[in-house]
């Protein structure tokens, strides 16, 4: 560089990015059965796991499924409303922020 010309390296600040949850609702119809498997498949559950997450939905109106990056955790509503849908349950699942 040029006489008395200093390029000082700026610290690059990153922040880890906002996680969203991926809450499960319950209803009245969806069979707890569809409901395990679709969390073993969708959110990497085992069984036994899985099985305390559904009963939780079932028990409390709601549960956590699993957190995720924004475009992760909205393919994973979109996975489990879609397979709901073809499977003819009204299953229903939303992505919010975490506080
Ligand atoms: N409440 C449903 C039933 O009794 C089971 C269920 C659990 C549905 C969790 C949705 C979510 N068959």
């Amino acid at each position: 560089g040029g006489d008395s010309v200093v390029l000082e390296r700026v610290p690059l600040k990153v922040k880890p990015p906002q996680m969203y949850q991926v809450v499960m609702l319950n209803d009245d119809y969806t069979p707890m059965e569809f409901v395990v498997v679709v969390i073993q498949e969708f959110f990497g559950k085992d069984r036994e796991t899985a099985t305390q997450i559904m009963l939780k939905i079932h028990l409390d109106g709601k549960g956590v499924c699993g957190v995720y990056s924004r475009d992760v955790a909205s393919t994973k509503v979109d996975q489990v409303m879609d397979a709901a849908r073809e499977a003819g349950h009204p299953l229903q699942c939303v992505s919010e922020p975490v506080e």
